[in-house]
């Protein structure tokens, strides 16, 4: 019998028997829409999936394959999911990407993203169109191994902490302000939630803190009310923890408790224990964690802000130890988080981070490197994000269907640039603070070696330099090593081509640069960002495309805008 009857057979069986000795189809029917919601005790207007905020936690194996039936019942505007982390081999059109994987999806209309989960690991998703997860839109993504593979660790249970921030005004007031002319920033975040909870106006641990908050009085069943992690004494657990922040850098850690690092963005890291650890926005990691501490108390997990001058206040959790009694608060306060601005700290904590032994090695050389130069830049008085001086804006039609079927116009052909000045000094605001709008795409040869150098700079205000966590889609890469100052030719000798960890997301620290390794070896157009959403939204991104000419029949349902739109009517009617 050939091998492929097997399968067919196997899957068969699978079918009638509910063996496990296949990948599964997993189905999902979801709705998106805007409800009332209390996420920090003050009722406010999210946006959720089937009624749930955050949306509906999806567990799937590796090697499964999501249907997510996604019906819009936004009343006016479009929408649509993006699946952070996974890579869509053979499916780029199911990327969640308004304006570059797909045109977004109407009120009323649905959309199937129909993809395979084909790695292990903590993912979540979101909203990528405006500022859809400022608003609410996302949720937690866990993909198990296959069964009969192992982790290369052993726990006894898990939890799940899906980390976001909010704000009490809403995400379409938030996109005019920053907008504007001049722009209104928006400011730190109100309240940091856990799993979508947290709290605004009182405080779990208000007996240690000098402000005059009151201590929250919450029956448990609030919508604000946190997450108990109910734990057994001397027993292992793995936290998944996944960050869709708008804006904030965390910092977590668990009273008395150190914790192991074993996995990141969906990729086995060599085990680092920590007493705390920094969470970038649209990171990912798991840890472990013994309780092994006095059994007959409670211990707070906290999670706080970091990178930026801290305005809100702490997140906390309590870690219940049975059979202590989980109303009773911890008698220590809250682990405290380092400095906000101590980067030798994040710098240190980030640059330990290691491929677990065994993991794919980068290739030696690469084939192409692109210098990306972060800057905060001037159009027309507007206040925008640039990089080498292009400010991203979104064309109409998405890339990936206007690249496939050769659609001239649909976006700048005018090749973005590779590189910026080499009397740029990154260390002072620009001389000249204006930029250009550009849709430009980095065309990447197939298959070859990519490597991307993001270099941080100063902001419009002199002594500023932000923290910019930098995602990939479609691709994980290597982060080959951090420096500080401008990246040049030398720099190199500081890359590790030994174990560097494989992401999706890498930060760059102030006035720093991060070099990133990956291969051009996913047919399609990627999105390659600054996770901070405000900052996308104000341009900070640049547009991957390779091998778009090995792409499959796109959906039309995918192409349904702009001059896609317009090639499917002539097609009809021809
Ligand atoms: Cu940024």
């Amino acid at each position: 019998m050939g091998s492929a009857r097997v399968f067919l057979l196997c899957c068969i069986l699978a079918i009638f028997f509910h063996s496990v000795l296949c990948a599964k189809s997993r189905h999902f029917k979801w709705e998106v829409e805007y409800m009332h919601w209390a996420p920090d005790c003050v009722e406010a207007v999210v946006m959720g999936i089937n009624g749930q905020f955050p949306g509906p936690t999806i567990r799937a194996r590796a090697g499964d394959t999501l249907h997510i039936e996604l019906t819009n019942k936004l009343p006016t505007e479009g929408v649509v999911i993006h699946w952070h982390g996974i890579r869509q081999f053979g499916t780029p059109w199911a990327d969640g990407t308004a304006s570059i994987s797909q045109c977004a999806i109407n009120p009323g209309e649905t959309f199937v993203y129909r993809f395979k989960v084909d790695k292990a690991g903590t993912y979540f998703y979101h909203g990528h169109y405006g500022m859809q997860r400022l608003a609410g839109l996302y949720g937690s993504l866990i993909v198990e191994v296959t069964d009969g593979e192992k982790e290369p660790f052993h726990y006894d249970g898990e939890f799940n902490l899906l980390l976001s921030d909010w704000w009490h005004k809403g995400s379409h007031e938030q996109e005019v302000d920053l907008s504007s002319n001049p722009m209104r920033w928006i400011g730190e975040p109100q309240t940091l939630l856990i799993n979508g909870r947290g709290q605004f106006n009182c405080s779990l641990a208000a007996l240690f803190s000098n402000s005059s908050s009151s201590q929250c009085n919450l029956r448990g069943s609030e919508q604000c009310a946190p997450n108990i992690l109910h734990v057994l004494p001397n027993k292992t657990y793995r936290l998944r923890i996944a960050s869709s922040t708008a804006l904030a850098s965390l910092n977590l850690a668990i009273g008395n408790h150190k914790m192991t690092l074993v996995e990141a963005d969906g990729n086995y890291l060599e085990p680092y224990s920590v007493s705390n650890m920094d969470i970038y926005s649209g990171e990912t990691y798991s840890v472990l964690f013994t309780t092994d501490q006095e059994g007959s108390k409670n211990y707070w997990i906290s999670v706080s802000v970091r990178g930026r001058e801290p305005n809100t206040p702490q997140a906390l959790i309590i870690l219940n130890y049975i059979p202590t009694s989980a109303s009773n608060l911890p008698n220590l306060p809250p682990p405290v988080a380092p400095l906000w601005n101590d980067y030798n700290y994040s710098r240190s904590f980030s640059s330990k981070i290691l491929a677990l032994r065994g993991s794919p090695k980068p290739p030696k050389k690469h084939d192409r490197r692109i210098i990306l130069l972060n800057t905060q830049n001037l159009i027309d008085g507007y206040t925008k994000w640039a990089i080498n001086n292009v400010s991203l804006v979104l064309p109409a039609t998405p890339y990936l269907g206007s690249i496939r079927y050769g659609l001239n116009n649909a976006f700048d052909h005018k090749r973005p640039p590779e590189n910026f000045g080499l009397n740029y000094d990154v260390s002072k605001p620009a001389p000249n603070q204006n930029s250009t709008y550009g849709s430009g795409v980095y065309m990447l040869n197939f298959n070859t070696t990519i490597d991307v150098i993001l270099q941080n700079a100063n902001a419009l205000r002199a002594n500023v330099s932000e923290i910019h966590p930098w995602h990939l889609h479609g691709h994980d890469f290597w982060v080959l090593g951090y420096g500080e100052g401008r990246f040049n030719e030398k720099s190199e000798t500081q890359f590790n081509l030994k174990n560097p960890p494989l992401r999706n997301t890498a930060v760059i620290f102030p006035y720093g640069w991060t070099a990133l390794r990956f291969v051009a070896d996913n047919p399609g157009a990627w999105a390659f960002h600054c996770h901070i959403e405000p900052h996308l939204h104000m341009g900070m991104g640049v547009v991957f495309a390779e091998g778009v000419q090995h792409v499959k029949k796109i959906p039309n349902e995918a192409l349904a805008c702009g001059l896609t739109a317009k090639m499917l009517m002539n097609n009809v009617h021809k």
